[in-house]
């Protein structure tokens, strides 16, 4: 016993050496008199913790906002509602989710409770919620609904879980942060695996209402001991709101980004799991993590951008809303500028009364899908004449990668025939950290190179449109980046209609 106790100490000793001396971690701090050239080494070596990495990949994700005020017609509750007014009599929770997988969507995440405290699960800690409405006799679950379909469908699941609780008598007052617990443990242990945890920031009370001080450390603890693998987004440690609803995300978008509160008590070193606090700084400007930023940083840490918008002008549900429903062109478009600007989309489907996505929704989301099928069912770049390294950034492998040079990267694709192309998709490898800084495609025309696009940040993924090209050689050239870049990925495209 004791000789095996051994080895998988010096196994886990071993394995926190290679990650010191390698220098890469989620999170690094900075020193006063750190040079320029080492604040560029140290962010260039900032990566995504094995949860932050996994999220990533997912690309496309949803939200089912659904709940007591999908039956009063209101985007926020007052928690003074009656139960009794639930009734969703064809709940369909694996249309729900069929629906979101069809339209290509990995994870979903549902309101388990919204701000007005109504539960979606039958809780132990109120009274307020589905246990006391008509659906099934009061014997209903949606939340176990959802975990199911999506185990089922083999597609992540998430909670949603209102900080601000306008129902609660406690709210205000200590108890209710162990009541939070008490909620947070019976999700946490009684759907099986939860991916994300979402809590939001907003709070209505005003000057005169009630104060809570959450005692988020405590919630973080629990997260991270029932469910290790969960993000812990927007209010968490994990994932950061992109600051915005509108489905745009920030052209130059670094997922390494300043964070003030980083020190040398609160972190043991060499562990990415003790990150359990949310960074702070400034993440709702224009300009989070460029060099300008992180010069005067403390610490730096993998915070990625999550870019949430609804479907819908509302959060929730509301019939008069179902000619608003956003086009697939203009979902389209936000995809391109969410997940083509080095973020996670998180599109809100909600469901309507009777507990279904309503026809209007999915006739969009399958035209959206339809169209995402279009442009990206084949990569140009992959009947280029090329060798044998840069086939690995066409083999729709993240995992492999060029790792250039610390400048003058070249990577040059001959055509067996002329190509026309309007999309371009970039990837770096982000296990080696978020590097390129700015980069330019040209194209060969009438004996000289001609520039096709240009842009500034990658990391986990960047999209591109631009006017028709139409060539037989293009190159890529990564003009600035910290340290040799790792570029995993590169297409080229046709979009039909932009
Ligand atoms: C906001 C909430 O107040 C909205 O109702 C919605 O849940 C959105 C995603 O977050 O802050």
């Amino acid at each position: 016993m004791k000789f095996i106790s051994a080895i998988k100490l010096s196994f886990a000793f071993l394995l926190l050496i290679t990650t010191i001396v390698r220098g890469q971690q989620n999170y690094v701090l900075l020193n006063t008199n750190d040079s320029e050239e080492e604040i560029i080494r140290k962010a260039a070596n900032v990566v995504p913790s094995a949860r932050q990495l996994q999220w990533q990949r997912l690309e496309l994700t949803a939200f089912f906002h659904f709940g007591i005020n999908t039956f009063t017609n209101n985007e926020w509750g007052t928690g003074k509602e009656d139960p009794n007014i639930f009734n969703p009599i064809s709940l369909d929770a694996r249309q729900w989710v069929r629906v979101a997988k069809e339209a290509g969507v990995k994870q979903v995440i549902l309101t388990a409770k919204h701000h007005d405290g109504f539960c979606l699960w039958p809780t132990k800690t109120t009274k307020h919620s589905v246990e006391n409405s008509p659906w099934k006799n009061g014997k209903g679950d949606v939340v176990r609904e959802v975990a199911n379909a999506c185990k089922e469908n083999k597609i992540g699941f998430g909670i949603y879980v209102s900080p601000w609780d306008m129902n609660a008598p406690i709210y205000g007052s200590d108890a209710y942060n162990d009541f939070f617990i008490e909620q947070l443990t019976e999700l946490l242990t009684q759907y099986g695996s939860i991916d994300e945890v979402w809590f939001d920031g907003a709070n209505g009370e005003g000057p005169k209402g009630k104060k809570q001080v959450y005692d988020f450390e405590r919630w973080y603890k629990v997260i991270r001991k029932l469910q290790p693998s969960a993000v812990i987004a927007i209010m968490g440690p994990d994932v950061r709101w992109v600051g915005t609803e509108t489905g745009y995300g920030r052209e130059t978008e670094w997922s390494v980004v300043p964070a003030n509160n980083l020190n040398q008590n609160e972190i043991a070193a060499g562990s990415q799991t003790s990150i359990a606090f949310k960074p702070q700084g400034d993440m709702m400007g224009n300009d989070l993590g460029s060099r300008d930023k992180i010069r005067s940083a403390s610490g730096l840490v993998w915070y990625p951008a999550e870019t949430d918008v609804s479907i819908r002008p509302g959060w929730f549900y509301h019939e008069e809303e179902n000619e608003k429903v956003k086009s697939p062109k203009k979902l389209l478009d936000i995809y391109f500028n969410s997940v083509g600007r080095n973020g996670v989309l998180l599109l809100n489907i909600p469901p309507d009364k009777r507990g279904l996505v309503h026809e209007a929704d999915v006739k969009n989301l399958v035209e959206w899908k339809k169209l995402l099928n279009n442009i990206f069912q084949e990569n140009t770049l992959k009947d280029a004449i090329a060798t044998k390294n840069l086939k690995l950034l066409t083999d729709a492998n993240d995992e492999t990668a060029i790792s250039g040079k610390t400048t003058g990267n070249v990577f040059t694709f001959r055509f067996k025939e002329v190509q026309t192309f309007n999309v371009l998709a970039l990837q770096e490898n982000i296990r080696k950290g978020q590097r390129i800084e700015q980069f330019v495609l040209e194209y060969w025309v009438d004996g000289e190179w001609k520039k096709a696009a240009e842009g500034t940040t990658v990391g986990y993924k960047r999209l591109l449109r631009f006017e028709d090209v139409t060539a037989t050689q293009v190159r890529l050239r990564i003009l600035s980046s910290r340290l040799e870049p790792h570029l995993a990925e590169m297409g080229l495209y046709f979009a039909n209609a932009h």
